[in-house]
Formats: structure tokens, sequence, C-alpha cells
């Protein structure tokens, strides 16, 4: 691994969760070239900085997002998900001028900076853009905080950056995955009225009972007249029937992720009466702000993340996607030990 280049920090990891989306590159369907190292929720200590990094200094305990250039009208009006790098920023695995800070033991490049981090190891060279410093109370405390980066920040960004739903508002959530229960969490402190989730497994299903869903559902056929559906799936069937379950004027986030490419047909005459279909990557989150917001809930018990997370030491990272994929585990979260 190379020393931190100019605007980049060297981490030591204390955890990092595992995203569907490092599953789905795995998988080949999102387009990062391979081998990388993948991993974009870590939380760790900022060991050393490169050279102009202002944001940040060696002993900050920090949670890591997604990258975004920092430099464009998007990322310095606080919308940096909208960057135009965004994509290759996050799925290139390389830096702009397309090198890497990561070779294996026969001197070969491998992908690194995936989503500016590749945090899924002890240690990372990550774009400065991606560091969060945050206060905690402790390195175990810091753990529980490192999915809020991507998959819990999606959710509850989705709800409160975005959507913003009026009190009484009826909602429902497709997936009850950490993205979904997120958004219920988030969906609780609005002020929403109705929500109902949906997910086809049942200890999923009691969560969101617990952590506030009025209703659960294994199917979607039934539902009608929502002032918003979140999908989060990546499921396009599901996406596909979504617009037929808003009433007029109503809105449905896209947040799950299909393979690349993936198309669904849309009734043009059913969308005039003023529905919407919103994109949502990241929760729409202005990371540097937001994160820090999301621990102040946790802090007071209105965003228990903790209910979603299972630790798992390195050793056990094939458990940990294989229980990310059945879903028996929300939130599969890998602890390093510390040095
Ligand atoms: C991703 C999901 C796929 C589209 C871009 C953002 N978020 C992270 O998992
Ligand atoms: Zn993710």
């Amino acid at each position: 691994m190379d020393d931190p280049g100019p605007g980049e920090v060297l981490i030591r990891l204390v955890s990092t969760g595992v995203c569907h989306t490092d599953l789905s590159v795995l998988a080949g369907r999102l387009p990062t070239p391979l081998p990388a190292v993948l991993g974009h929720e870590g939380a760790g200590v900022v060991e050393a900085v490169g050279d102009g990094v202002t944001g940040t200094i060696p002993g900050d305990r920090v949670v890591l997002s997604f990258a975004s250039c920092g430099a464009c009208t998007r990322c310095r009006t606080g919308r940096p998900t909208q960057c135009p790098t965004y994509f290759p920023l996050n799925f290139g695995a390389a830096r702009p001028d397309g090198t890497t800070p990561i070779r294996d033991s026969s001197g070969a490049a491998i992908g690194g900076l995936f989503f500016g981090q590749s945090s899924l190891a002890p240690y990372a060279i990550v774009s400065e853009q991606s560091v969060v410093p945050v206060e905690v109370r402790d390195e175990d405390e810091l753990a529980l905080l490192a999915p809020i980066g991507c998959g819990i920040q999606t959710g509850a960004g989705a709800v409160l950056n975005l959507l913003r739903p009026e009190p009484g508002s009826r909602i429902a959530i497709f997936g009850a995955g950490a993205v979904g229960l997120s958004a219920l969490m988030a969906a609780g402190q609005s002020g929403a009225g109705d929500i109902v989730v949906v997910d086809k497994v049942a200890t999923r299903l009691d969560l969101a009972r617990e952590l506030g869903a009025t209703a659960t559902a294994t199917e979607v056929n039934a539902l009608r007249d929502f002032d918003y559906v979140i999908e989060t799936t990546g499921a396009p069937a599901l996406l596909e029937q979504a617009p037929s379950m808003v009433r007029a004027g109503g809105t449905v986030a896209i947040i799950g992720a299909p393979p690349a490419g993936t198309k669904i047909a849309v009734d043009v005459n059913a969308m005039i009466d003023g529905r919407t279909l919103l994109g949502v990557t990241e929760g729409g989150s202005d990371r540097i702000t937001f994160i820090p917001a999301l621990i102040g809930l946790y802090r007071t018990g209105r965003l228990p993340v903790d209910r979603l997370i299972k630790f798992y030491p390195p050793q056990d990272l094939d458990q940990a996607v294989a229980d990310a994929r059945s879903g028996v585990t929300v939130k599969p979260v890998i602890r390093f030990e510390a040095p």
C-alpha cells in the first residue's frame, strides 16, 4: 500500500459494514473492475494525511462515506451525490488518473478507493472527501456507526432529506434490509401515519414491527393509495408496480439498484396526475453534516442502528456475506481488532 497521496488519508479501520452493493460488484452486476478491495461502510482512526488535506488530522475518529470531487458546484452547495464524477469516483476503484494505492505481492495493481475508501481491510488509503470526523465515546461506539456511511444514511436520508413526509403520511417500504429499516426509523421521526413494510423474510418483518412499522406484508399486490413508496430491493418487477400504488401527486423513491442497464416500463398517462419517480442515492446526503446529525439521533435513542447490526471477525467474512445474502443478518459488520 502506498503512503497517502495528495488529498488522501491513511485510516486504521475499526469496523466496516457489508452492503449489498459490495455483493453486486462481486457478482459482476455493477461495473467496478476486479480485482479490487471492496468495502464502503468503514469507520476508523486517521493515522496519516497526504499533502493538502485540511479536513482531518491524525488521531481523528472518522466515519467513511461515498466519494465526490469536492470542487464542483454540486459538491460546494451541499449536493455531493449529484457530483458529475459520482459514479466514476465511487465505482471506478481507482484515482481519477487511473492509478490505485494498492498492489498484490507480485506488484500488480489491485483496485482501491472503491467509494473513496476500499475499507474491507485493516488499513485503507481513503479520499479526503470520504472522511467524516465524528465525536464518539470510544472505538466500540465507533464500530457501531460504520454503516451510517452508506446503508443507514441512504434510507434515513431518503426520508429526512428528500421525501420529508408531512405528518400523517402513508408510506410503503419495499425491503426490510438496512436501507428499508433505516427509512422506517426515520419515517417514525417525521410523524408519518401508516408505515407498511414488505419483505419475504419473517424475522425482518418482526424487527420492522418492533422499529415502528404499523403493518407488514410479504407481497406488494394489495397496496394502494400511499403518499410515498420507498423501493429498496432493486427488483424491477416491484419498481414497475410502484407508481400504481401511490395516489395522484405521490412519490416513488427508487433506491434499490438492479443490474446495470435494467429498464422498466412506465404507463405515461398514469403519471400525469402529478406522480413522481425520484432516484435516490446515499439519501441525497451532504455527508459532512448529515452523518453527525444521524449520530445525534442514534445517541438519543431515535435511530437504534444497533438493532440492525451483527459483528463478525475478519476471518468470518464469508459467513458475513452469506448471512447478508440470506437475510438472516440485516447488517453484518466486520470488526477489526486494535493492533
Ligand atoms: C449505491 C447503490 C447503487 C447506486 C449508487 C449508490 N450505494 C451504495 O451502496
Ligand atoms: Zn452501500
